[in-house]
């Protein structure tokens, strides 16, 4: 009987003992196992006296299954402690704020380019857009500039390259967007309120010129518009635009597509280097305009005889510069994120009618 209770004593302590299943397992093998320490004593049963062996036999059952419910009962435990070790070590601070992610600004060309289509969607103006890839006749014969004609060589275009014995029209990087305008008259004829925001390209690099910009033209056709509407539809823009009532003076000009032709400056003044839009007396030239050719009209498919209407261009980075005091073009395409951080805006700062930031 000690020879049982000191198995008995040594199977528990390695029960109590044994650190994970691995070693509990091994535990069960050689105590409680086919061919374990209990079975050993079992086999000595055969031996014994009937009177050893009613003492003999229950007490070796007895203690089987005590191991075995020894044993369940540290695998039960050892359960637990692992979950509690996990939950030990796998929390989670849920309060703890988000990890910071990178965040694009909106381009203050993209900016501007949305609160011109706000102001002009509000009179009643649509926005169409056409490819920056054109034919040199939506480029320049429509527009009433024919081949050989000076102006072309004023836009200081991009000629797409052509191979030899390549058949098909002349392409160019549009050097406005009035095909915009031509395509759009072909397509829907008059009348129109239309305007075509969008890049054009010329080969001009300097301090204030990129060969790479962006323009916004507009072109209305009714049956009596004339000039004055032009200059109340201008004064209404530049004023919406600049958040103050802007003038305009307009100066006669000349454009192969428009005639009378006039070159439109917003008031403005300097008052300590810093430049004001919208008072003062002196006078900043923002846009080019005019009553659109009735050769352009024919172009287009819209009859001369019954239409009439006025079309005007300016440059969305010009008017960006002014709006928000950036001094550098060059800047706008370099791509620095610095700048772009500086200069560009929220996703949420939705332009309104009145320009700027709203809320
Ligand atoms: C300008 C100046 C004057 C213009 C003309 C047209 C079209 F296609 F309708 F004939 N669109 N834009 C125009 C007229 C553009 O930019 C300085």
């Amino acid at each position: 009987m000690d020879d049982l209770n000191r198995l008995r004593s040594k199977i528990l302590d390695g029960i109590g003992a044994a650190a994970d299943e691995a070693a509990l397992e091994d535990i069960r093998v050689s105590a409680v196992g086919k061919k374990g320490e209990v079975a050993l004593k079992m086999r000595e049963l055969g031996r014994m006296t009937p009177e050893e062996r009613q003492v003999a036999g229950p007490a070796l059952n007895a203690l089987k299954d005590e191991v075995n419910s020894a044993i369940a009962a540290k695998k039960a435990g050892l359960a637990d402690s692992a979950l509690d070790e996990r939950l030990r070590t796998e929390w989670l601070d849920v309060t703890l704020p988000g990890r910071p992610r990178a965040q694009g600004s909106i381009h203050p060309v993209s900016q501007v380019s949305e609160e011109v289509s706000a102001i002009f969607a509000d009179m009643g103006f649509s926005v169409a857009e056409g490819p920056q890839i054109e034919t040199d006749f939506y480029n320049f014969d429509a527009l009433n500039i024919p081949p050989h004609h000076p102006a072309r060589q004023e836009f200081d275009t991009f000629y797409m390259h052509r191979d030899e014995g390549d058949d098909r029209a002349p392409h160019v990087l549009r050097t406005h967007t009035s095909p915009v305008q031509i395509r759009h008259m072909e397509k829907h004829g008059a009348p129109c309120r239309v305007i075509a925001p969008g890049r054009v390209y010329r080969s001009d690099y300097d301090q204030t010129h990129t060969p790479m910009f962006h323009q916004v033209e507009g072109l209305a056709i009714d049956k009596d518009l004339s000039m004055a509407n032009l200059k109340w539809v201008l004064e209404e823009f530049f004023s919406a635009f600049f958040g103050i009532e802007v003038k305009t003076r307009f100066r006669a000009s000349h454009f192969p597509f428009t005639e009378p032709s006039a070159e439109v400056d917003i008031q403005c003044s300097w008052v300590n280097g810093q430049l004001k839009i919208g008072e003062g007396d002196g006078w900043m030239e923002v846009l080019g305009s005019g009553m659109v050719h009735p050769k352009v009209l024919i172009a287009a498919g819209v009859d001369p005889d019954k239409w009439q209407g006025f079309a005007f261009g300016m440059g969305i980075d010009r008017i960006a510069m002014l709006k928000y005091g950036i001094p550098d073009l060059r800047a706008f395409f370099d791509s620095d994120l610095r700048w772009l951080r500086h200069y560009g805006f929220a996703a949420l700062d939705v332009p309104t009618l009145h320009g700027g930031v709203s809320g």
